[in-house]
């Protein structure tokens, strides 16, 4: 690809083509490394709009990418991307200016390569913060293409009930710039378009700002780790936490780890045996969270009396909400570092979620006895990370096996009414899923809009289903 145009545009530090300076744009958070013709990191949304004409005028694939923290291997290119088609990264890192924050509204306005942290440390001072919390630290940008969710989309839902606005750079002839950045909170003309751009992964546009809502940071947080009864008791603790009058409202979160995920965070984080309830060693555990006025958050540990007193739990102690949640953040590097891991990050209804798990373990535990299912996640909102983990020392999961394990968990999960991709967004880890169980017409729809706005199709992973989208059966006019 001819690169000289854009290096005369970005300067120099603004198109990277060393193989080594690469790396870490092409090594994604999951998955295997692939190759990038190029990544060219534009500064103004001029620059973004200069690369995606360059693109146009060259026919480049390009990729755009956040913080690089996707789990669907969405912001690398593949593996065997550079076959006959050059991707080239767009990175956003550099769009990280001029973030505001409109305390009277509570909204904030910050381009697309902020990080969350940046935003938080900025809302901050104004006792606010975007009250979505995970291990990563995405860009806002990769959030909007994602529709992140995090741990506690119980109470404050995911990424798109706070996304007030958007400004995008489409591909089409102009390369046209959208710009709905007003953050009115509430408009009725018709169809949103920044809500259009969420949980697109870049495969429709470029997001270059985002308006976000913001919540004021509550005044205190407490958790605690509960030992339920037994799994099939998971259902009705969470309904008990969510009925109790003085506290329901302010339960933030509830998340769920099995023994396998717990223990890997404790010895990963240098826990050794201080993890609750260690020695009994129970096949899942909750964690909890309520935050609000810090004279509502206390009386937490009569409401756990009575629950151990109805059978519900076991057993429940307080822990303070750092080290709880190092320990809950800590999963995902942990299984990491115990072997080879196998990610599914689905949800079902509420209900549905606990027989969903024993289903989706005894099946893949059938396929692949070596294995360790250790599963962990989001359980308050019906959200789990059903993490397969092959350990160093035993044999790695063969390509058939993973296809058969993807495929027993996604079968549990429809079975179960529930979906592929909980929080993690669409990507070439799910796209075939996508391809063979969305309705026609939506696919249909979602073709129509990708051919407006990226008509020559060069935005997103060449994989991403959206790259695919069948346009269905067009009517034909009668001329009869
Ligand atoms: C988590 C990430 C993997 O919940 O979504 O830890
Ligand atoms: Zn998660």
């Amino acid at each position: 690809v001819d690169l000289a145009p854009l290096v005369a545009q970005l300067g120099s530090s603004g198109v990277i083509v060393d193989a080594t300076d690469r790396a870490r744009y092409e090594e994604p958070a999951r998955g295997r490394r692939g190759t990038a013709a190029a990544v060219v990191r534009p500064a103004t949304l001029e620059e973004v709009r200069a690369v995606v004409e360059w693109a146009r005028t060259n026919q480049v694939r390009l990729l755009p990418q956040g913080a690089n923290t996707g789990l669907v291997g969405a912001s690398t290119p593949g593996v065997s991307s550079n076959d006959g088609e050059p991707t080239v990264v767009l990175s956003l890192e550099r769009l990280d200016a001029g973030l505001t924050v409109d305390a009277g509204d509570r909204v904030a306005v910050v381009a697309a390569g902020t990080r969350l942290s940046a935003l938080n440390a900025a809302a901050a001072r104004h006792d606010l913060h975007l009250p979505i919390d995970l291990s990563a630290d995405p860009s806002l940008g990769g959030m909007v293409a994602t529709n992140t969710g995090g741990s506690r989309v119980l109470r404050y839902g995911s990424l798109r009930r706070h996304v007030l606005g958007a400004e995008v750079v489409f591909a089409d002839a102009a390369v046209s710039v959208v710009t709905h950045l007003d953050a009115v909170r509430k408009d009725s003309r018709g169809l949103e378009l920044p809500q259009l751009l969420v949980g697109s992964g870049g495969a429709l546009g470029v997001v270059t700002r985002v308006a976000v809502a913001l919540t004021p940071v509550p005044e205190a947080t407490a958790t605690w780790w509960i030992e339920p009864r037994d799994e099939a008791a998971v259902p009705e603790l969470l309904a008990a936490l969510e009925q109790d009058p003085a506290h329901g409202e302010l339960l933030s979160a509830l998340e769920l780890l099995s023994v396998g995920a717990l223990e890997a965070a404790a010895s990963h984080g240098g826990e050794g045996g201080g993890v609750p309830f260690a020695a009994r060693r129970p096949p899942v555990v909750l964690l909890a969270e309520w935050s609000g006025p810090s004279t509502a958050i206390d009386g937490l540990e009569r409401l756990f009396a009575r629950l151990v007193e109805a059978g519900l739990a076991n057993d429940a102690v307080a822990v303070p909400p750092a080290r709880s949640w190092a320990l809950r953040h800590g999963v995902t590097d942990a299984l990491r570092v115990r072997g080879v891991v196998l990610g599914h990050d689905v949800a079902t209804p509420r209900r549905a979620l606990m027989a969903f798990r024993a289903d989706a373990r005894a099946a893949v535990q059938a396929l692949v006895p070596r294995a360790e299912v250790s599963d962990f996640g989001h359980v308050g909102d019906g959200g789990l990370h059903c993490n397969v983990v092959f350990p160093h020392g035993i044999a790695p999961p063969t390509s058939a096996e993973r296809a058969a394990i993807r495929g027993a968990i996604e079968a549990a999960v429809a079975a179960h009414g529930g979906t592929y991709s909980a929080e993690h967004g669409l990507g070439p880890l799910n796209a075939a899923r996508w391809r063979a169980t969305t309705p026609v017409v939506e696919q249909a729809v979602i073709a129509a809009i990708k051919r407006t706005v990226d008509p020559l199709g060069l935005l997103g992973h060449r994989d991403h289903p959206y790259n695919h989208a069948s346009l269905g059966s067009e009517e034909k006019p009668d001329r009869a």
